[in-house]
């Protein structure tokens, strides 16, 4: 049976993704820019042509709402599609802090579209990959990668491309962990209630895009105070619109301002830095490589434990034997 395997990198939001145009197509409301993250990945495996449609994640079956997202990402390929097995596998932990949904569905199209003797462009794999989860539009690529809202009702034009390759620029991601447990509400929940609830959506949705031309400028000059300028922005925008949704939607723990009061300290020592928060209480900071240590070291007196990431190289097909 024709297989192919896959690995991606998760990557994390500088300027975020929040809200939707079309839900059922999975089209954002707003452009998002990222970075992808070395040396997490998810490695996945595509079998076409198998005895019934079979996920296996992180060597459990899936549950039927992933399966059901899994599969209908696979039939993009072929509405008629022969049925599939699909083993995908997380080399980092669920509580990471990093969404796995974005390596794991950037691997899952790539691996889907060699084992169904399809060549695809890349930016069809990211079309394909951004209607099972958003964020993985942008982890087909490697280092700093931006996702084009788009304007065409069918979100054709809704992908993602890379901005500036991962040795570009030599900084780290630290996440620093607050929360090992799942998330209370999921991304897409939050997403959509926000959307529904916050009088602060519309806002969101005219603001966030001119921060992506402030975002490329900075990365292209390798300005880090710059960049973490707009990146704070962002995040801050992002959850103060979703705090102001009815109920809130409220990611922030204690620690999470604990950490954001590190930064603030360190940048005011003189040592660039900046943060930004996803669905979750986890912070993560960005800093240029030779400064990693001393932030990592402070971020550790606060945080249950630091991760400490590069930028990583694009999704790749894994070569059998
Ligand atoms: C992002 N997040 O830009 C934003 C910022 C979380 C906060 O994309 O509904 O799993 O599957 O498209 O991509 C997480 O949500 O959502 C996310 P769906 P996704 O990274």
């Amino acid at each position: 049976m024709p297989t192919a395997t896959a690995i991606a990198h998760p990557n994390i939001a500088l300027c975020k993704y929040w809200g939707k145009r079309d839900r059922a197509l999975n089209l954002p409301a707003v452009p998002s820019l990222s970075l992808t993250l070395a040396p997490f990945s998810t490695t996945t495996t595509v079998e076409w042509g198998a005895s019934r449609d079979e996920l296996m994640l992180n060597g459990r079956p899936g549950t039927a709402e992933e399966s059901r997202k899994v599969f209908a990402v696979l039939d993009l390929f072929d509405s008629w599609r022969p049925r599939a097995r699909v083993v995908t596998q997380n080399d980092f932990p669920t509580a990471a802090g990093l969404a796995s949904s974005s390596s794991g569905f950037a691997a899952l199209v790539l691996a889907g579209a060699k084992a169904a003797g399809q060549a695809r462009t890349v930016e069809e794999l990211s079309v394909f990959a951004r209607r099972g989860s958003g964020s993985a539009s942008r982890s087909l690529f490697g280092g700093w990668a931006e996702w084009r809202a788009g304007e065409r009702g069918d979100g054709l034009d809704s992908y993602a491309f890379e901005i500036a390759a991962a040795n570009h620029w030599d900084v780290r991601m630290l996440v620093a962990i607050f929360d090992a447990g799942p998330k209370e509400v999921s991304s897409r929940d939050g997403m959509n209630h926000t959307q529904e609830t916050s009088p602060f959506y519309p806002a969101w949705v005219s603001s966030a895009p001119h921060d992506l031309p402030a975002a490329k400028a900075a990365i292209r000059a390798r300005d880090l105070e710059a960049l973490g300028k707009v990146m704070e922005r962002s995040a801050l925008r992002m959850h103060a619109c979703m705090m102001a949704a009815d109920p809130p939607v409220i990611y922030w723990k204690s620690g999470s301002v604990w950490a954001q009061e590190v930064v603030r300290s360190l940048r005011s020592k003189g040592i660039p830095c900046a943060w930004t928060m996803d669905a979750g209480p986890n912070v993560k900071v960005l800093v240029e490589a030779e400064h990693a240590e001393v932030v990592r070291a402070k971020l550790a007196v606060v945080a249950e434990r630091v991760h400490v990431l590069e930028p990583g190289g694009p999704a790749r097909l894994v070569e059998p034997g």
